[in-house]
Order: structure tokens, then sequence, then C-alpha cells
């Protein structure tokens, strides 16, 4: 397992539509263990395979934060949102691809989410609270979507200008 570089916005690989993964294979088992343990180490409750630069449609969540309680892995190959619900949920979302960024974004309370596991099974379930949003982010990841792209252009634009002056200082560093 490794931890791998996480890309930071703005950067051409975020905006990409990911490819479907046709075959869960041995590679792509280590490809999600070394998400996971990327995403514990950052720390994030959430992480797409776009992020290290895989254009892959494979996602990671743990979204059990609570000290001390069973932590909860999941690798989502493939992952589709087959309903919605109409309720909605605002909450504050940041992004381990636009660091120390934070925005409120709106988004269904509830979505019931499709995908093939790590044993090629496939899935279907419910997500609801912070799964829910943390999923849906994360989907959107594979779509070149970006929280920030849901904010008026005058935030996002500012939020993207601060990325390039700290990616300018990350590369003087
Ligand atoms: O995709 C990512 O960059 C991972 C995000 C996922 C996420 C963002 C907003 C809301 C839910 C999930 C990281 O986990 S950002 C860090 C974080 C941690 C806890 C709560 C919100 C954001
Ligand atoms: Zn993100």
């Amino acid at each position: 397992m490794s931890i791998r570089p996480i890309l930071i916005h703005p950067d051409p690989r975020l905006k990409k539509v990911c490819t479907p993964v046709d075959e869960v294979n041995d590679d792509m088992r280590k490809l999600a263990g070394d998400m996971l343990e990327t995403m514990y180490d950052a720390p994030g409750i959430g992480l797409a395979a776009p992020q290290l630069g895989i254009l892959q449609r494979l996602i990671v969540m743990d979204c059990i934060k609570e000290e001390g309680a069973e932590p909860q892995p999941m690798a989502l190959f493939n992952p589709e949102v087959v309903w919605e619900s109409e309720a909605l949920n605002v909450y504050e979302e940041g992004c381990l691809s636009i660091p120390e960024q934070y925005a409120d974004v709106e988004r269904p309370a509830e979505v019931m989410v499709k995908w093939v596991d790590v044993d090629g099974a496939a899935c279907e379930a419910k997500f609801d609270a912070l799964w829910a949003t943390c999923v849906q982010h994360e989907i959107d990841h594979l779509d070149g979507t970006l929280f920030i792209d849901y904010l008026g252009p005058l935030k996002r634009q500012m939020i993207t200008r601060k990325m390039v002056k700290l990616k300018r200082e990350r590369a003087r560093a």
C-alpha cells in the first residue's frame, strides 16, 4: 500500500469524465487500497481516482468520524446514482484537491447508488446524511465536477486564484 500525491485544482485531469472500470482485478484492488490509505492520511472522508491522476471510475469513502468508532471503509467501482430524494440538504463542503476552502453546497439529502465492489459483486444501497453528501461529491469528481462548480463565478474565481498561488508557492518550496 502506498500514499500517493493528491492533485490540486486547477488541473485538467480534475475536469475530465473518467472511464468505467471494465474489470475489478488485483491492480484495481491495489489502487483502492492506496486510495483509502491516502484518504486516511490526508485526512479525508472520501477520495476519487482522478484526484490521484487516474481517470478511472473508482471512489473510496469512510464517513465514520467519531473517535474510537469502527472505521467503515468502502470502495465503489463504476458508482451511479439511480434515485435521489426531493428533500435537499446543505453541507459546508471541502475538497482535498482544493485545500482549506469551504462553501455551502445543496444536494439531495438521500441517494440510491449502484456500484461494483472489490469482489466484482453488484451492489445497491441508500445513503443519507454525510454519506449522501460524500458519495455525490465523489461521483461528481468522476464527471469532472468540483464543489466550486456549484458556487457563483466570483467565489469560484477567488478560490481558483488562491489555489494557483498555493501551487506556485509549493513549487518554489
Ligand atoms: O473528494 C474529496 O476531496 C474528499 C472530501 C470529501 C467530502 C467533501 C465534502 C463533504 C463530504 C465529503 C474530503 O473528505 S474533504 C475533508 C472533509 C472531511 C470531513 C467533512 C467534510 C470535508
Ligand atoms: Zn473533492
